[in-house]
């Protein structure tokens, strides 16, 4: 099957929780809104099965996967079915729930930290919030980045049969989510992630297995991975790194 991948152009964002398990899996699938406009791509096409009112079903927000007649949102949701699809997820129901709840965990980091530049409103620009968002960045900085770092370094900890995993005694779309997570907090908070590494070794060494993987080690060579930048969930400003 060849999956459609549905995101934004040009930012890393939420689509690339579900790159890295199309990649790991070395899955067929085509970003639609990357392609050339004569080729069915492009943002218009993105903003087909949002806004037509004929579509049954509809996202509300990228990213969207559509796999045969299938139309699959939000990130979390997405991860659930290909999960097993990709056989990057246990066999068994309860290893299945506990992949999809620790990847809600993560989906609300994500939220925090892009709430972080942007406090306020989604629809001011950073420059328009600054001052809150320093405040803000303060408070994630000191207390959630920790509260939900500490948590994910238990759970790594008390795997016991699956050293390294999160999930299971292999890799999952969890562990790969992770990477991402881990990776976009050191891009925007460089400072503040160096200065506490040392309380996370778990976690780190969860990425460096997650990159070492030949599939993931080609598709980051590749230009098909986007780097993080200032239009995405994860940015860098120094003022907020503290
Ligand atoms: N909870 C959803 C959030 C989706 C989401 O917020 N997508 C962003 C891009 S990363 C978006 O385009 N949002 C538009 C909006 O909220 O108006 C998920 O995890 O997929």
């Amino acid at each position: 099957m060849r999956y459609e991948l549905y995101y934004w152009d040009g930012i890393p964002g939420r689509g690339e929780f579900v790159r890295l398990a199309l990649e790991e899996a070395g899955a067929d699938y085509v970003e639609v809104a990357r392609l050339p406009v004569r080729k069915g791509g492009g943002t218009k096409a993105l903003m087909h099965y949002m806004s037509d009112p004929a579509v049954k079903r509809p996202p509300f927000a990228p990213p969207y996967l559509k796999a045969g007649r299938l139309l699959i949102g939000q990130t979390a949701n997405i991860l659930l079915f290909l999960g097993p699809r990709l056989m990057l997820v246990p066999k068994n129901k309860r290893s299945r729930l506990w992949a999809h709840q620790l990847q809600l965990t993560i989906a609300d980091l994500v939220a925090e930290a892009h709430d972080v530049h942007h406090p306020i409103a989604s629809s001011l620009y950073y420059e328009e919030q600054k001052r809150e968002a320093k405040r803000a960045a303060q408070i994630f900085r000191e207390e959630r980045i920790p509260k939900f770092l500490d948590y994910f370094e238990r759970v790594l900890k008390t795997n016991r049969r699956g050293r390294g995993h999160l999930v299971g005694d292999s890799i999952s779309y969890v562990d790969l989510s992770m990477f991402q997570l881990i990776g976009g907090l050191c891009y925007a908070f460089p400072r503040n992630m160096a200065r506490h590494s040392r309380r996370y070794p778990r976690l780190i060494e969860l990425c460096h297995m997650v990159e070492a993987r030949p599939n993931i080690d080609a598709y980051l060579r590749s230009e098909r991975r986007l780097q993080f930048n200032e239009d995405g969930i994860f940015r860098h400003y120094a003022e907020l790194d503290g």
